[in-house]
C-alpha cells in the first residue's frame, strides 16, 4: 500500500476512536502528515504497526478530585494522567490546571510530548496530566487542599522510575510544592517524583527559566543558520506566565526588544520594550499578586488592547507563549505582511494548521513547539539526573547544558529536513527526527 494510504487509514482510525477530540486530532494529523517519506524508507515500521501504536496512549487514568473551599463548600473536579509512551524512558510531562482541561487537550499535549522528549536527547518517555480546576481567584489554602486531593490519587500512578510530572499552565512552584508534600506524606519517601521543585528540596537551578530561555536559544540557532543575530530585533511575546517571563528576560540579554505581553483578557504594547525593571513588575504581578496584565498598562502608561492578541503589532520575531491555537491563519498572514521572519513557539501548538501552512509556505524561520519549547522538559530531565545523583549543579552548568541541548535539537531538525527532502522545514524535521528515535526503540522492545 502507498505511504499516503497507510497514513490516511491510521488517521481515520484515530478519528473514529477519538471522536470530537479536535485538539488531539489536530496534533496527530500534523505529525502523520510529515511521515510519508519516513515510512517509505522504513517498511519495518509499517509491518510492526508503529504508527497505529504510537497514536494510542499506553495508559489513560481519569479520577475524581473532591475538595473543600474556604467556606466549607464541597467541589468535585476531574483529574487525568495520560501515560502516552515509555519507549525512551519513564513517562515525563507537565500537569495543567485550567477550566478547559479535558481528554482532547491532554492527549494532544501528551502526544506532542513523546516527540519533544525524544528530541531532547535525554531518556524520557511522554505523558501529560491535569485537571479542570481553575486556580484563578482561589486562596492559597484552597489551592493546597485541591493539590492534596489531586495528589492523593495521582500518587498511585507515578514514581521516579515510572512517571514524573511537572508544571504547565496553572501549575507553578506553589502547586508543585503542595503536591510534593502530599506525595511524601502518603509514601514516606523523599524522591524525585516531580520536577520544578524548590531549590532547597530537590529542584534544579534554571528550571523556572528553561522553557523561555530555550525558546530564545532555538530562535538564535535558526538565526545563526541564516547568518543573523538578535541584535536590534523587535519581538512580540504572548502570555505573561512562566514561559513568557523568561523569554523576555533572555531577549533583553541578547540585545533584542520585547514589545508585548498578554493574558486571557488582553495584551499590552510597550514600544520602548519590557526592560528589566518592568519585567520585575510583571513577575511580582503574575507570580505573587496574581493580577491582570492590564495593570502593566496602567502602571507604565502604555497601550492596553482589551481582548486582543499581539499579532498585529509590527515585529521581526514572534514568541507565542500562552496557549494552543492562539495564532490563526489571518494572524500568520498579518505577521508575515508586517515583516516577521522568525516564529519560535514557547507554547504547545500555538499555531493553527492554517497558520503553520502560511509559515512553511513563506519560508518563515518557524520553530514548532515540540522543538522550540523543549528546553523546559530538558532541564526537567537534568533535574531528574541531579536527584538520582543527590547533587546539584551550578546555574552556569545547567544553562550551558540547556544551550547545548537546544543547539542539538536544532541540528536534528535541520538534518532530518535535509535528509528527507524538505530543507528548512523545521515542522517536518522535528516530527521526523522525534519520531524515528521512538519508532526504533519500539521496534527493539517488541510488541508492547
Ligand atoms: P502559566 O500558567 O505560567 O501562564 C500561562 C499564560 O498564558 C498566562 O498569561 C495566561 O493568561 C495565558 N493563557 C492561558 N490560557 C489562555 C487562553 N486560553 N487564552 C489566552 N491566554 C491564555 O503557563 P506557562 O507559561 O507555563 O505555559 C504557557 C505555554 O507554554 C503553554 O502552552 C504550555 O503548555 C507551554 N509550555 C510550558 C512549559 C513549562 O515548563 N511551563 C514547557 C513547555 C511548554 P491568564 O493568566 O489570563 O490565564
Ligand atoms: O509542555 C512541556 O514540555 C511542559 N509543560 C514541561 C514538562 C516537564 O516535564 O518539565
Amino acid at each position: 500500500m502507498a505511504a499516503n494510504s497507510i497514513i490516511q487509514n491510521v488517521y481515520e482510525t484515530v478519528q473514529k476512536r477519538n471522536h470530537g477530540e479536535t485538539e488531539f486530532l489536530q496534533a496527530v494529523k500534523e505529525v502523520l502528515d510529515s511521515l510519508g517519506p519516513v515510512i517509505e524508507k522504513h517498511p519495518e515500521y509499517v509491518d510492526a504497526k508503529i504508527l497505529d501504536r504510537i497514536v494510542e496512549p499506553e495508559r489513560q487514568i481519569m479520577f475524581r478530585v473532591p475538595w473543600q473551599d474556604d467556606k466549607g463548600n464541597v467541589h468535585v473536579n476531574r483529574g487525568f494522567r495520560f501515560e502516552f509512551n515509555s519507549a525512551l524512558g519513564p513517562y515525563k510531562g507537565g500537569l495543567r490546571f485550567h477550566p478547559t482541561v479535558c481528554a482532547s487537550i491532554l492527549k494532544f499535549l501528551g502526544f506532542e510530548q513523546v516527540f519533544k522528549n525524544s528530541l531532547t536527547t535525554l531518556p524520557m518517555g511522554g505523558g501529560k496530566g491535569g485537571c479542570d480546576f481553575d486556580p484563578k481567584g482561589k486562596s492559597d489554602n484552597e489551592v493546597m487542599r485541591f493539590c492534596q486531593s489531586f495528589m492523593t490519587e495521582l500518587s498511585r500512578h507515578i514514581g521516579p522510575d515510572t512517571d514524573v510530572p511537572a508544571g504547565d499552565i496553572g501549575v507553578g512552584g506553589r502547586e508543585i510544592g503542595f503536591m510534593f508534600g502530599q506525595y511524601k506524606r502518603i509514601k514516606n519517601e523523599f524522591t524525585g517524583i516531580l520536577t520544578g521543585k524548590g531549590l532547597s528540596w530537590g529542584g534544579s537551578l534554571i528550571r523556572p527559566e528553561a522553557t523561555g530561555y530555550g525558546s530564545v536559544y532555538f530562535a538564535q540557532e535558526m538565526l545563526k543558520a541564516n547568518n543573523d543575530t538578535f541584535e536590534g530585533k523587535v519581538c512580540t511575546v504572548s502570555g505573561s506566565g512562566n514561559v513568557a517571563q523568561y523569554t523576555v528576560q533572555k531577549l533583553n540579554e541578547l540585545g533584542a526588544k520585547a514589545v508585548s505581553l498578554s493574558d486571557s483578557a488582553g495584551s499590552i504594547y510597550d514600544p520602548d520594550g519590557v526592560d528589566a525593571e518592568r519585567l520585575a513588575f510583571v513577575l511580582e504581578l503574575k507570580n505573587v499578586k496574581r493580577g491582570r496584565i492590564k495593570e502593566y498598562a496602567d502602571k507604565f502608561g502604555v497601550e492596553y488592547r482589551d481582548g486582543k492578541r499581539p499579532w498585529d503589532i509590527k515585529c521581526d520575531c514572534a514568541f507565542p507563549s500562552a496557549t494552543q491555537n492562539e495564532i490563526d491563519g489571518n494572524d500568520a498572514k498579518t505577521l508575515i505582511a508586517n515583516g516577521c521572519t522568525v516564529v519560535s513557539e514557547g507554547a504547545n501548538m500555538p499555531s493553527t494548521p492554517e497558520a503553520v501552512e502560511q509559515f512553511v509556505a513563506k519560508k518563515t524561520l518557524y520553530g514548532p513547539g515540540k522543538a522550540a519549547n523543549a528546553g523546559g522538559v530538558a532541564v526537567s530531565g537534568l533535574e531528574m539526573s541531579q536527584n538520582s545523583q543527590r547533587l546539584s549543579w551550578t546555574s552556569e552548568a545547567v544553562d550551558q547544558k540547556l544551550q547545548d541541548i537546544m543547539a542539538a535539537i536544532h541540528q536534528q531538525c535541520f538534518d532530518a529536513a535535509e535528509e528527507y527532502g524538505v530543507p528548512g522545514n523545521y515542522v517536518a524535521g522535528a516530527n521526523i527526527a522525534g519520531f524515528v528515535k521512538v519508532a526504533d526503540a519500539m521496534l527493539d522492545q517488541g510488541l508492547v
